[in-house]
């Protein structure tokens, strides 16, 4: 067969797939009622944007299925050899199951889970009393929270670029601020924010508003997405939807406690941060403050908020604050009727069309990109306005707008190249729209006869969030792109009624976008960031220093009693616990504290205790504990559950229960 008989019965044979999953893709110029309807019948994720969708109906192009436009991309193999390694991490939240996952790009392959919010069977996360710790527990000792949602995932930074620190991550269920030490890849902080519901963005200081030497990440700023009553909380209020509001939220990133809170209109979605430290800024998509569906769309514009964090810490250290309730935070005013004026105000908000998602800082540190949702657009807000606005410089904070680009159905997010082009994920095309940033500001300023929109791409299906190499840092680079597919459908071989999402990578080294590898990820990540593995140094054997209860050789190990309560001091080493053999009586509150004191890497030990629901692991010179009540009498085979010798399965002992 010809070559160009056999790519025209592939693209065939492509549409007849696309059409089949994705009919407001294949149908070509399609009104955006249809595009909505048929949108609407594959999922009832797609029905939420699909109900308003908006009036301008753009061209939806017939695009060939990725595999048979016939470019090739500069970035290299996606195929990682054995013994090869990838060169670039990905950090990826994990949606509901309240952790973090770290990937080999380009390859996708998984390499560890860090969980978090949620108790983790194969670490003993919740299980052990440093875990419980900083997960947080009830007055009776058993976890507060064993859900969790975790969406948004960014890195501390210094210079503009990742330094290895930290990782944070937003818990949407439970409005948690998580950390990560990137260092030991474990979380070691998780902050409940008050008067929080439904904390949705979050993004890290790039560096500070005012002093210059602090050229590294001293804040997170979260948003709230679900109005609430603020000031208290009785019949009154939680039945008077005029009392609920919503607070952005500044966190000292260091001490993980809350620094301010501000008040604000509408609520929060996604949060961006500018690379000189003086703007954080969160979209909006119910300004009107609505607490119902319709309520919530009835305003034809909302807004991208800009706060200004050198003013209102100024502010806060002037007296100009109020508190919520009993709490001791101090909350300023950010709402419109408070800020008026320029010269003084603490925020302005943009205003963007209707129920905008994303919202991303351009790597040159001039813009940030608010992707549409409900409007077929992009709006880029240029920063130096928003400054010039609060000196008073700028008359109309409308102006601050500098373009309002047209990219296709159900824009939600947006990543860069680092060469001027922006790449916004199409909920409802299932595409991706490349766009050029410049090109897009001088069409708006009146240039016609210039088209912005520089390529799109097929992708499968429904895409969320998209983060290009570097893309949030000042050191993006356009090698490669992961897209956070929301459905797979048909790109992997079933395995029941949940799909496996499909977070797809792309190569977007050359003009035109080429897709190149599907992973396969357990549901649900939503955001992840990707960075050359230079950028990241984790160390693989503790320093028993750390750990205040260690037990640093077999010689100090042993049994102590005081009262009824018991701590066993045990050391691992391979393939030995000491003790090996330890008595407790019925009704006894044990402590097991245990320290790996092998020193060899990759020589993980665990200890599970049969019926007593307890299973951890210590990694090299790692020590863990574990506290329970000796409430079965017998004997209890404690063992090694992490394979780390030939003699692995004799690595076992006894705890016996008189009663
Ligand atoms: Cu970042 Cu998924 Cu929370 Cu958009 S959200 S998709
Ligand atoms: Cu120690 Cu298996
Ligand atoms: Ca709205």
């Amino acid at each position: 067969m010809s070559l160009l008989g056999k790519k025209a019965l592939d693209v065939a044979a492509n549409l007849g797939r696309r059409r089949f999953l994705n009919s407001a893709a294949a149908l070509g110029a399609v009104t955006v009622g249809l595009a909505a309807c048929k949108e609407n019948t594959q999922g009832s994720a797609a029905s939420a944007p699909a109900a308003a969708a908006p009036k301008a109906a753009p061209k939806t192009e017939i695009t060939a299925a990725p595999e048979t436009r016939g470019f090739v991309g500069g970035a290299g193999s996606t195929e990682i050899h054995p013994g090869q390694l990838d060169t670039h991490y990905g950090v990826w939240s994990g949606g509901h199951t309240g952790d973090l996952r770290v990937l080999g790009i380009p390859s996708g392959r998984e390499l560890a889970r860090v969980p978090g919010c949620c108790p983790d069977a194969l670490v003993g996360w919740g299980i052990t009393n440093e875990s419980k710790a900083v997960m947080g527990t009830k007055p009776d000792g058993t976890l507060e929270f064993t859900t969790g949602d975790t969406h948004h995932v960014h890195c501390s930074y210094k210079d503009g670029i990742y330094d290895g620190k930290y990782c944070f991550v937003n818990d949407k269920l439970n409005a948690r601020l998580v950390r990560v030490r990137l260092d030991y890849m474990v979380t070691d902080k998780i902050l409940k924010l008050p008067h929080v519901q439904g904390f949705h963005g979050i993004f890290p200081d790039k560096r500070d508003p005012v002093d210059p030497s602090i050229n590294y990440t001293t804040r997170v700023f979260c948003g709230q997405e679900f109005r609430v009553p603020l000031e208290k909380i009785d019949n009154n209020t939680v039945n008077d939807d005029a009392n609920y509001g919503c607070v952005f939220t500044c966190v000292d990133s260091e001490k993980m406690e809350v620094k301010w809170q501000a008040r604000i209109d509408g609520n929060c979605d996604l949060v961006a941060t500018s690379y000189d430290g003086k703007l954080a800024a969160t979209n909006q998509y119910n300004t009107e403050g609505g607490v119902t569906y319709p309520d919530m769309m009835s305003a034809e514009v909302d807004a991208c908020l800009f706060f200004n964090v050198a003013r209102i810490e100024q502010a806060i250290k002037d007296g100009k604050f109020t508190h919520l309730g009993n709490n001791k935070i101090p909350v300023v005013d950010c709402r419109a009727e408070a800020n008026k004026d320029p010269k003084t105000a603490l925020a302005v908000p943009v205003p963007v069309p209707k129920n905008p998602h994303g919202v991303n800082a351009s790597p040159d540190g001039k813009y940030f990109v608010c992707s549409g949702k409900l409007s077929p657009t992009c709006t880029v807000i240029e920063l130096q306005k928003v400054l010039d606005w609060f000196d008073g410089k700028l008359d109309d904070i409308a102006k601050a707008v500098v373009a309002e680009v047209e990219v296709g159905l159900g824009p939600l997010h947006t990543t860069f190249d680092g060469r001027g082009n922006a790449y916004t994920t199409l909920f409802l095309d299932s595409q991706i729209c490349k766009w050029n940033v410049e090109q897009a500001i001088k069409k708006y300023a009146g240039d016609k006869n210039i088209n912005p929109v520089i390529d799109k791409i097929d992708v499968m299906y429904q895409p969320g969030h998209i983060s290009a190499t570097h893309a949030e840092t000042s050191a993006a680079d356009g090698v490669w792109m992961g897209v956070g597919n929301k459905f797979s459908k048909d790109r992997f071989l079933p395995v029941g009624p949940l799909h496996a999402e499909n977070d797809q990578l792309l190569d977007i080294t050359g003009e035109r976008m080429v897709l190149v590898h599907d992973t396969p990820v357990r549901g649900e990540p939503h955001d992840f960031v990707i960075f050359k593995r230079e950028w990241l140094n984790p160390k693989q054997i503790y320093n028993m220093e750390d750990f205040p209860l260690a037990v640093p050789s077999a010689e100090e190990a042993g049994v102590t009693r005081n009262g009824n309560k018991v701590t066993v001091r045990m050391v691992s080493f391979a393939p030995a616990f000491e003790p090996n053999v330890f008595k407790v009586k019925l009704g006894d509150e044990v402590t097991v504290i245990l320290t790996n004191i092998d020193r060899v890497e990759d020589l993980t030990h665990g200890f599970g205790l049969p019926d007593y629901n307890i299973q951890f692991i210590v990694n090299p010179q790692e020590t863990k504990s574990v506290t329970f009540k000796a409430d079965k009498p017998g004997v209890f085979w404690y063992y090694c559950t992490n394979f780390c010798h030939a003699l692995h399965l004799e690595m076992r002992g006894r705890m016996i229960v008189e009663s």
